[in-house]
């Protein structure tokens, strides 16, 4: 297993608001998926980054276990209006997979297993701000939350938390993934109430 550092959080708690304007908070986790889940089992899985220029860099489920991982406390909201403060997961920071990844993109689409996609720009999965996360509560993460793994992208809104992620692409242009396609919102700031095209 890698290192893990338990006193990390997400982002520092200030004094500002907890709730996002047009959210309230829930405690229990719905689960949202657009189809059925697939299940990978670890032995399977891998995630895979490519480049604007097509090189690859690849980690298996070992690769992954062996990286330091860290445990962030992190609010998620939903753009169906849950918001769930609090929340902790443990995962590896995208800063160290892209670490040695040499590229001159500015998007990324990301891709699950089956077939899910979501695009941000690159720089939104960097400086501590997204994960690759395997635990959710303490507890391996379950298959209809993301399990084996998931993206945790906790400062836009959960749609970009890719379950099931299985790779990211890195791109020069902005290509829209599965809800962006369907008049949501490219970016998708909570904080701004960017829920769909025009907001
Ligand atoms: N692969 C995949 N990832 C996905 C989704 C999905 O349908 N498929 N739904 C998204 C949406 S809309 C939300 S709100 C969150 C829900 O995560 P949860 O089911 O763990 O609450 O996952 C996001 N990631
Ligand atoms: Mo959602």
């Amino acid at each position: 297993m890698g290192i893990k550092s338990p006193g990390f959080h997400g982002r520092p708690r200030s004094s500002g608001p907890q709730l996002p304007p047009g959210q309230y908070l829930t405690e229990d986790f719905p689960v949202l998926s657009a189809g059925p889940t697939p299940r990978v089992l670890p032995d399977q899985w891998e995630f895979v980054v490519t480049t604007e220029s097509g090189q690859k860099h690849r980690w298996s489920w070992a690769d992954l276990m062996d990286l330091p991982s860290e445990e962030p406390t992190v609010d998620i909201h939903c753009v169906t209006k849950w918001s769930k403060l609090d929340t902790t997961w443990e995962g590896v920071s995208l800063d160290v997979l892209l670490s040695d990844v040499e590229t001159a993109a500015d998007f990324a689409l990301v891709h699950s297993y089956g077939g899910y996609t979501t695009n941000l720009p690159l720089e939104d999965l960097l400086d501590g701000q997204a994960w690759i996360a395997y635990k959710y509560d303490g507890d391996d993460l379950a298959p209809e939350h993301g399990g084996p793994a998931r993206l945790l992208l906790p400062h836009l809104y959960f749609w970009k938390s890719a379950k099931w992620v299985r790779g990211i692409q890195l791109r020069l242009d902005d290509e829209p993934g599965f809800w962006e396609s369907a008049g949501y919102h490219d970016y998708g700031d909570p904080w701004r109430e960017q829920r769909y095209q025009g907001d």
